[in-house]
Formats: C-alpha cells, sequence, structure tokens
C-alpha cells in the first residue's frame, strides 16, 4: 500500500505456552496493550534470531526461567488495537529446571506469574490467547477435553 508507513506494518511476536503437567504460565499484564489481563510470557523478534532463541530470551526476561524442549506449534495474525498488527509465532517450552520458580524482574509490564490449569483459566485473557482458547486451540502434546 502506498501511504502505509512503517508504524502501520505488522511485527513479529513469539509467545511461549510454557507448560507443566496440566498447567500453563501467565502473568496479568501491566503494559498499556492488553493492560489487566492475563498472557503468556513472549515479546518481539529481535534481529537474527530463531523463534527458539527468541522463546529463550523473553522468557528468561520476563520470569528468570530456563527453558527446554522448544517447539514451534503455530502462528497466529492478529490486529490487536487500530494501531498494533501482530504475527504472533505460538512456541511450546517446558521449565529445565523444576527447582525453578517464575521471578517477576519486569513489574512495570507484569503483575507476577503463576501457573494456572488449562482447564480453569483465569479471566480475562489476553485477547489473543481468549481467541485462541474459544477457538479451541490445545498447546499439550496430547489431546485435552475442554468443555467451555
Ligand atoms: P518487547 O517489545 O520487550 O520485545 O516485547 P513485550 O513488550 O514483552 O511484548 P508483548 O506485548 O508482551 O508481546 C508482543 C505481542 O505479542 C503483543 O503485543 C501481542 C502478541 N501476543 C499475542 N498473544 C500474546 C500472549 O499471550 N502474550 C504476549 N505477551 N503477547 C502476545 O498475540
Ligand atoms: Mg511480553
Amino acid at each position: 500500500m502506498e501511504n502505509s508507513g512503517d508504524l502501520q506494518r505488522p511485527k513479529v511476536a513469539v509467545v511461549v505456552f510454557l507448560l507443566k503437567g496440566s498447567k500453563v504460565l501467565l502473568g496479568r499484564r501491566r503494559s498499556p496493550v492488553g493492560r489487566d489481563t492475563f498472557a503468556l510470557p513472549g515479546g518481539h523478534l529481535e534481529f537474527g534470531e530463531s523463534f527458539e532463541e527468541c522463546a529463550s530470551r523473553e522468557v528468561k526476561e520476563e520470569t528468570g526461567l530456563d527453558i527446554t524442549e522448544i517447539e514451534q506449534l503455530s502462528v497466529t495474525n492478529t490486529v490487536v488495537n487500530a494501531g498494533l498488527h501482530i504475527v504472533a509465532v505460538l512456541m511450546r517450552a517446558s521449565v529445565a529446571d523444576s527447582a525453578q520458580v517464575p521471578q517477576n524482574p519486569e513489574p512495570d509490564k507484569c503483575e507476577g506469574w503463576d501457573w494456572y490449569d488449562w482447564m480453569n483459566l483465569p479471566r480475562p485473557l489476553f485477547g489473543p490467547l481468549e481467541t485462541l482458547v474459544r477457538d479451541g486451540f490445545n498447546p499439550f502434546p496430547l489431546p485435552v477435553d475442554r468443555h467451555v
């Protein structure tokens, strides 16, 4: 499009379903986009990064956790708000050391992290995540029987 400036161009994000048993790690956002909603750890892909590297870096920066078994699951293409179009690469991972507990090194961006059962998710979820859940997306390696 002739007049679309760089600010309108889609950005690439990597978000991580960090799984532990039947639980997933979520934090309540303090960022202006999606404030007060529960979201996955994740952020924008940096120049030259692989999706796996971005997933590891973002989870480490946001939760202090080291991750392993990093796999690419799917991709979403979402206009989050009037000025924000995000292509989000969805990854799955596990915590590398089960003794590690999530920290909150970026308290300006998140209220804190906790493990939530996939069958009993907190609300409100961040918009793009709510859409995935409503569409029946399953981040687990095995089928889950969700009743919503
Ligand atoms: P950065 O600029 O520091 O790299 O990243 P950030 O400030 O941590 O970015 P973010 O907003 O947490 O994530 C980037 C985008 O990813 C966000 O604007 C929309 C998209 N996104 C989804 N679903 C989810 C999700 O569940 N969690 C997070 N954090 N982002 C998501 O589409
Ligand atoms: Mg983030």
